[in-house]
Parts: C-alpha cells; structure tokens; sequence
C-alpha cells in the first residue's frame, strides 16, 4: 500500500502497519505508511520526510523519488548546513559549486555548509529514487569539510570488526573536518552484529537489500529492504540478517570526530 507503490485507495482489510514510532528512541517506518510532502524548490519530484527534529532526530532524513525531469534547482542545503545525497536507483545529474556530475546507483555526493546541492533526474524518461540528508554541521578550528563526489565501486570493502560475513564501507574519509560519515553496512544471510550497540551516536538508515530482525531498545523487529530506521542516542541496537540469498544492507549516517558540548 501507499503512494510508493501506487497503490492507495480502500483495501479489502483491517488496517495495519509494520511501522513503530518511539520519538526520542527509535523509529521504524515501512514503504507503506510514507506520504508525500511538499518542499519548496522541489519540482516533479516526490519527497517524504524521515527522520526529523519531531522524531528527535539531530539531522533530517528524505526519501526522493525524481520523476521525468524532476529537478532543485533553487539549491538544497545552505549556510552551516551540510548535506548527503546518495542514489538508490536511477541516474541522477548533480551541481554543486560549478561542477556537474551524473550518479547512477550506488553514486553519491557530500556538501560542506555554504555549498548548495542542485539535481536533476538523468533516467531517460524513467523515475530515479535517492536518499537525501542534512544536518547543521558543527565547526572546530583549524579543520574544514570539503565537497566530495564518489560512487560504492571505488571503496574499499572492510570485514566488520573481524567478522568475514559482514562487510562495511565508509563513503566519507576519516577527517576530522567532517562531523558525520555514512557507511554501508551488509550483513549475509545468517550474519549478525558481534554485540548490541550502546553509544551516543545517532543514525537514519536506509535498508538497500534484504531482510533481517532488528533489535531496537531489546525489541526484536522484523526489517526489510525499503524499511527506514532511525536509531537516537544510546538506543540499544544490532540485528541478525535472515532470508534466502540476498545480504542484508543498509546506508546510514553516524555523527563523528566531535565532543560533546556541555
Ligand atoms: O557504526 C555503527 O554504529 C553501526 N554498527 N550501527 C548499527 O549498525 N546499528
Ligand atoms: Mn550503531
């Protein structure tokens, strides 16, 4: 059901949702229960808004669905904001300080605060699907972030804390000019997290592939691909990944290199 899949109207059952909302701890929230949302600047595109401040989230998350010739060409993002644009399917034209860019699947771009983002979908007429972030970037002296342009093909893939199963790759460097990184983290079928995370960082994720069982403040949740999660700070997190064949991979973001502000 929903506005994804095309498929709205009267169903020939009780209502239900695989979605949990928890502000301030977690979120799970399935394909289903998305709606559209209006943003100025946006045109023939289709966005819903994530994670955001009203979850409890630090940074807002988007899911962007670019029709034929959905474009921003106003510029996304803006003074001390930072933003991440990764797609998920498609082909995605992108500009920002001058320089343009085509993004297939897998492609992504990173804008420092001041650096606006400008896009238009480059599919042939098809719908591309992108995964869209912003967050007020925390300044330190003597270190700045710098905008990048890359795609999944060129990192490098790294066992997960030792484990051969599980796969991680980091699309920012480690720099301290950068506050956050996304990565990628793909777990085979029967692969889990090593232990149940405890830490003050938060994240928005995106799952890509597959299916699993999330835990998320010790309740154990079935996930699969096109669920989006969001994890505050200190929520109790790990999942095992189940399914026939297909890892289970997710995108997200992890706020980094800063201390805390007292
Ligand atoms: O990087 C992380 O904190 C990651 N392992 N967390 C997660 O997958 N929930
Ligand atoms: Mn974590």
């Amino acid at each position: 059901m929903g506005y994804l899949n095309n498929n709205t109207g009267y169903i020939n059952d009780l209502l239900a949702t695989r979605a949990v909302i928890k502000k301030n701890n977690f979120a799970i929230l399935p394909p289903d229960g998305l709606v559209k949302n209006v943003l100025p600047g946006f045109e023939n595109c289709d966005l819903t808004i994530l994670s955001s401040p009203q979850l409890g989230a630090s940074f807002v998350d988007y899911l962007v669905t670019l029709h034929d010739g959905g474009n921003n060409r106003c510029g996304f993002g803006g003074e001390e904001v930072e933003t991440f644009f990764y797609v998920i399917s498609g082909q995605v034209c992108v500009e920002a300080d001058g320089q343009r860019h085509t993004l297939t699947t897998g492609g992504y771009i990173y804008c420092p605060p001041g650096t606006l983002l400008f896009m238009e979908n480059a599919n042939q007429g098809e719908d591309s699907q992108a995964f869209l972030y912003k967050r007020k970037y925390q300044a330190i002296a003597g270190y700045q972030p710098h905008l990048l342009v890359n795609h999944r093909d060129n990192l490098e893939k790294v066992h997960y804390e030792g484990m051969e199963d599980v796969i991680v790759e980091d699309l920012l460097p480690k720099d301290l000019g950068f506050d956050m990184n996304f990565h990628v983290l793909t777990f085979a079928p029967g692969a889990c997290h090593g232990y149940i995370e405890t830490h003050v960082q938060e994240h928005g994720a995106y799952i890509l592939s597959g299916e699993g069982v999330y835990n998320l403040d010790n309740n154990w949740i079935p996930v699969k691909k096109g669920d989006y999660l969001f994890m505050a700070a200190y929520v109790p997190q790990a999942c095992y990944a189940t399914g026939r064949g297909e890892p289970l991979s997710y995108i997200y973001s992890k706020d980094c290199n800063r201390d805390i502000p007292l």
